[in-house]
């Protein structure tokens, strides 16, 4: 009897579990900072079944375009934010949306700032992923989000001419996501864990 209780809670505990990973998926933010280290806007990963969706929300850009990049190096080291390196680039392409030996995977359209400096954007790709593998935008080093002073004119070779980088933001899982990456093994310990638990509550 009590053998059964616990196999049918496990069995509960597992799939409820995957059910709350499965509505909570693989996200991760990027607060953008400026070279005083200011925060200036925020930038959202959700993965999806079509690529990682990127939406940004942004203030205090002069009007106009901006090249948008995601950058090879989750370090964002004030001013010059050299330290991020050149654009995320696994597969080894040149730089931009309409060269032809392009893009780079980190390569994305070019953001639109209003009059009033702000700016709402969203981009939907398929050469990055948040979940592991070779796209992956949390491999060793990290990956950061970088916007720049001018327009991508996503032909130039290694990044579009768009000038210095202005504002940027290292890309950080969110907590969600670190349920799934954390696989099954801990997700069936964690389970095993509060059914043995619940088992002494209700048995001894
Ligand atoms: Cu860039
Ligand atoms: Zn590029």
């Amino acid at each position: 009897m009590r053998a059964i209780f616990m196999i049918v809670l496990v069995a509960v505990g597992l799939l409820m579990s995957n059910g709350i990973v499965w509505a909570v998926g693989e996200r991760a933010a990027a607060p953008l900072r400026d070279a005083e280290g200011k925060v200036m806007g925020m930038a959202l990963f959700v993965q999806e079944s079509q690529g990682v969706r990127i939406s940004v929300t942004v203030k205090g850009l002069s009007p106009g375009e901006h090249g948008i990049h995601i950058h090879a190096v989750g370090k964002c080291e004030p001013p010059d934010f050299l330290s991020a390196g050149p654009h995320f680039n696994p597969t080894n392409r040149k730089h931009g949306l309409n060269n032809p030996e392009g893009p780079h995977a980190g390569d994305l359209s070019n953001l639109v700032v209003g009059e009033d400096g702000s700016a709402v954007y969203e981009y939907v790709t398929d050469r990055v992923t948040l979940t592991p593998g070779e796209l992956s935008l949390f491999d060793e080093d990290g990956s950061a989000l970088i916007i720049h002073a001018g327009p991508d004119d996503q032909i130039t070779d290694p990044a579009g001419n768009s000038g210095a980088r202005v504002l940027c933001g290292v890309i950080t899982p969110m907590k969600g996501a670190a349920l799934r990456v954390g696989g099954l093994l801990p997700t069936l310990l964690l389970v095993t864990a509060v059914a043995l638990v619940v088992w002494l509550l209700l048995f001894r």
